[in-house]
């Protein structure tokens, strides 16, 4: 059969299981690794990065091995006292990104009250516009993504009532496309990314039954290529990132079955590197924390009986979400 255009070969030289030893040597490995030029080149992301570590090690059942007391201290000193927003790293701008991802990583450890948790929530509030975006930080570059984050982490913090969450609602409702997918801003192409980000904040708000599940439901199904990989969008190359993207949204509307989920796992396993632990966009790439995370994330959507549960709408442990008592919407198969 001739390869599809857009796809990658898996061989038997790829990995056909769970390395799950070598993940969390590599993810420990890591954070311990400070002086190292891919640690030093990621400064600008670190909070997300941190987050995706977190995530994964705690998947993992390792939550343990990490230094969860030098964690806590760097995300305190990440706060801007003045805004109230989280930074990436020490003198970096805030962003509504980061601060989701702090909140994140302290509701997995619990410990939330490191942050000045009403500076947060005024920092987020001041984010939203008059249509019901969400600016990403104070230049105002407007995304669903931002939208998405802003609604995760309000009601991770409970506090959803210091927005306009209507008039949110309504904006991304403003980013549905006639393929049954949602763009970065209204008129905006679908892509599997956004479509997480909106179905996710309508899941958390009970509104999922605003979303044509059927007809989305097919459209993240055709993101699956011959490989067992999907794409983002049409006409675009796999990346592990998107069995986290779409298999998540799948779950959230009640259509996980429509995946080929053995083809799906093949593709995963096969984006492992046996050497040095982590996963790779595509196999025989370089491994890094964030494909790593969704590689796993996406397993454990399929059941992986050696990993925790996840939960597809925060992307947390799903035993965090039960402790402090967060539940989102999720369509029946
Ligand atoms: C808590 C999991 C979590 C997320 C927070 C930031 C965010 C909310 C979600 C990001 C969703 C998103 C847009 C993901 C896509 C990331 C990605 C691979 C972008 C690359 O896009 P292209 O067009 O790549 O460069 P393709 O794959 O289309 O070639």
């Amino acid at each position: 059969m001739a390869q599809h255009p857009k796809d990658v070969v898996i061989t038997d030289e790829h990995p056909k299981s769970l390395l799950f030893e070598k993940h969390a040597e590599y993810i420990v490995g890591y954070s311990k690794k400070k002086n190292d030029f891919e640690y030093t080149m990621t400064e600008h992301f670190r909070m997300s990065g941190i987050y995706w570590g977190i995530t994964a090690i705690d998947l993992l059942g390792q939550l343990d091995s990490m230094d969860s007391g030098e964690i806590i201290a760097f995300i305190k000193s990440c706060q801007d006292t003045t805004s109230g927003g989280v930074a990436p790293s020490l003198n970096h701008d805030p962003h509504i990104l980061y601060t989701l991802s702090a909140v994140q990583i302290l509701t997995i450890l619990d410990s939330l009250d490191t942050l000045d948790i009403e500076g947060i929530v005024k920092y987020i509030a001041s984010l939203q516009k008059s249509d019901g975006s969400f600016a990403g930080d104070k230049w105002g570059e407007v995304d669903t993504r931002f939208s998405f984050c802003a609604v995760a982490c309000l009601a991770l913090l409970k506090r959803l009532d210091a927005i306009n969450v209507d008039k949110a609602i309504e904006f991304v409702m403003c980013c549905q496309n006639v393929d049954g997918g949602f763009g970065t801003r209204p008129g905006s192409e679908s892509h599997a990314g956004q479509i997480y980000c909106c179905v996710g904040l309508l899941s958390i708000t009970g509104r999922l039954h605003l979303v044509n599940a059927d007809l989305l439901g097919w459209w993240l199904c055709e993101r699956q290529l011959p490989s067992g990989g999907l794409n983002g969008r049409p006409e675009k190359l796999p990346d592990v990132c998107y069995s986290w993207w779409v298999l998540a949204s799948l779950t959230m509307l009640g259509r996980l079955h429509w995946i080929n989920a053995d083809k799906m796992k093949t593709f995963i396993f096969a984006t492992q590197d046996p050497e040095t632990g982590g996963f790779t966009d595509r196999p025989g790439d370089v491994v890094d924390l964030y494909h790593t995370l969704f590689g796993l994330a996406g397993l454990s959507l399929l059941g992986e009986e050696s990993l925790k549960m996840i939960n597809p709408v925060f992307c947390m442990p799903q035993y965090t979400l039960d402790r402090i008592k967060v539940s989102a919407q999720v369509l029946s198969t």
